[in-house]
């Protein structure tokens, strides 16, 4: 495995080590409180900028402010005028990107290839919700009433909506919150993760250059046990819209039920990614490998129960973590580097914890299987890309989401099986099949309870397409018609004719 050493990191105007203001009302304003927190470095531990520490106090003016938006001004705002924000916005997204992206790589870590490899998917995702603002309408409802009664359905914002977000892709995510947000009406709380609240607040700047009108897009940075219940809980908020653990998932459900808030959910997985013995190889190798290793295994949908088929599992198991060791390792910055850090020391400390337990369960570590501390390592949070081989179902790593560069492989031999093995999580976000033939393809995609299948590719994404999860990966879908639809309430309208 390759190590990226220490690389000169010009100071990106937006990390320079200053103090940033949370957004509220159109206004950069200090917390009420006054408390700041440190954002740093995950591959360096530098200092990046301290951040306005948000709590209940401020939630409570973002709340309001967003409420007088909602019913003042912006409910007179045309569809077309929404969409033109929203391009405007892609525009300057697109004009800034660069600098975006880096913003995002220094905050949580990921390489700059492949923060720069998102600019597709993120200025569609503007250009898609855009597309949506002037395609909202109810229906015309033939109904049986005795008489002439006419009925029809209005489709409305939901109202304030409280989107709270992760670390592991801030400019997405919060394009992601924000999108459908200004295209159907609604206007938005959103809090960043503490990890990595830059990229979100560079955002809130070009909203307001775009000519966001102010309350439609506040932005409080704070902690999750804080600004993030105070959000969850507040009875003036109408949606919550979260992305995050299933465990910080479930109590946002709690704290909904004050005031039955709408709540969408995007949470974790522990997806199977399913190589059949007559899948093309070559193709499946890098791909399997990088389902799990893209972004560190930080992503929701790494398909990181790795199923082989038993004919082809040693071998197909070796060629992936030989892959795995050629991988470079190193700070994100690099254009260099395929694997950055992990986001923090928390994460650091869970992810080297499984790499234990997967040891004491009785899996091999065939690549991998332990933190990289040489040289400017020794300053970030870089963990080995790692294949445990001869997993079983029940062990801990098969079963509970690692969130790091952790492919647990395991071999079966029935399809039938199969199924009900690679069904047997609690979870339920994303999936995949290796194989040339096409009917098993078809089946097992079925089988499959999962909100996505990925059959000979994986992590493809595209806004128009839903995205979200079964079971305990949540609920509602974020891209696509059905993303709109989340943020937006149906009214049935009767109207005696005669
Ligand atoms: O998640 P949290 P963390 C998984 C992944 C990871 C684990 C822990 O397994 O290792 O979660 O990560 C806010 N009320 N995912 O601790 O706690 C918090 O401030 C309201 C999967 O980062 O869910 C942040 O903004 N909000 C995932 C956001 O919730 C609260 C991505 C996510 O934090 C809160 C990230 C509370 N009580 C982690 N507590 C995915 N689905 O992609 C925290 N928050």
């Amino acid at each position: 495995m390759a190590v990226t050493q220490a690389i000169p990191i010009t100071r990106h105007p937006y990390a320079d080590g200053s103090y940033k203001k949370m957004l509220i009302d159109g206004q950069w304003i200090d917390a009420a409180s006054g408390k700041r927190f440190e954002t740093h470095n995950p591959a360096t531990g530098e200092l990046l900028a301290t951040v306005a520490e948000g709590d209940a106090e401020d939630i409570n003016r973002a709340v309001a402010a967003a409420r007088r938006a909602f019913e003042g001004p912006w409910s007179k705002v045309k569809p077309y005028e929404r969409q033109g924000l929203l391009l405007k916005l892609a525009d300057l997204v697109e004009k800034n990107f660069e600098e975006l992206s880096q913003l995002d790589t220094l905050d949580m870590g990921a390489p700059i290839s492949r923060t720069r490899g998102n600019k597709l998917r993120v200025l569609g995702m503007l250009r898609y919700y855009a597309g949506q603002a002037t395609a909202l309408h109810g229906e015309t409802i033939e109904n049986s009433l005795p008489g002439e009664i006419f009925s029809y359905t209005l489709k409305e914002p939901v109202g304030v909506v409280g989107a709270i977000i992760p670390w592991n892709g801030p400019l997405a995510a919060t394009v992601w919150k924000i999108g459908p947000a200004i295209a159907t009406g609604c206007t938005v709380v959103l809090k960043p993760a503490e990890e990595a609240p830059l990229t979100s607040l560079r955002l809130a700047e070009l909203c307001m250059e775009a000519g966001v009108p102010p309350g439609v897009v506040n932005v409080v940075p704070g902690y999750g046990e804080t600004a993030g219940a105070a959000l969850a809980s507040h009875p003036d908020v109408d949606k919550v819209a979260f992305t995050g653990s299933h465990v910080t998932g479930q109590s946002i459900i709690r704290a909904s039920a004050g005031n039955l808030k709408r709540v969408s959910l995007e949470l974790g997985g522990k997806s199977p990614d399913i190589v059949f013995a007559d899948a093309d190889l070559d193709e499946a190798v890098p791909g399997a490998a990088m389902a799990v290793f893209a972004n560190s295994g930080q992503i929701c949908s790494a398909g990181t129960r790795l199923f082989v088929e038993r004919k082809v599992y040693d071998e197909f198991v070796g060629r992936v973590a030989e892959f795995g060791k050629k991988l470079q390792v190193g700070n994100g910055i690099d254009p260099n580097t395929q694997i950055g850090p992990l986001v923090s020391k928390d994460q650091l400390e869970r992810v080297t914890g499984y790499l234990d337990i997967g040891q004491k369960e009785g899996a091999k570590a065939v690549a991998g299987g332990g933190r990289l501390t040489e040289g400017a390592l020794s300053k970030g949070f870089f963990v080995q890309p790692t294949v445990f081989a001869n997993v079983q179902d029940n062990m801990r790593i098969a079963q509970e989401e690692i969130f790091g560069p952790v492919i647990s492989a395991i071999s079966f031999e029935d399809t039938d099986e199969l199924v009900k093995r690679a069904n047997a999580t609690t979870f339920g976000l994303g999936s995949g099949v290796w194989t040339t033939n096409v009917s098993k393809a078809h089946q097992v995609a079925k089988a499959l309870r999962a909100g996505s299948v990925w059959v000979n590719c994986y992590q493809a994404m595209d806004p128009a397409v839903p995205f979200g999860g079964y079971k305990m990966s949540g609920y509602g879908r974020e891209s696509g018609k059905q993303h709109v639809e989340e943020y937006l309430n149906v009214k049935a309208v009767w109207i005696k004719t005669a």
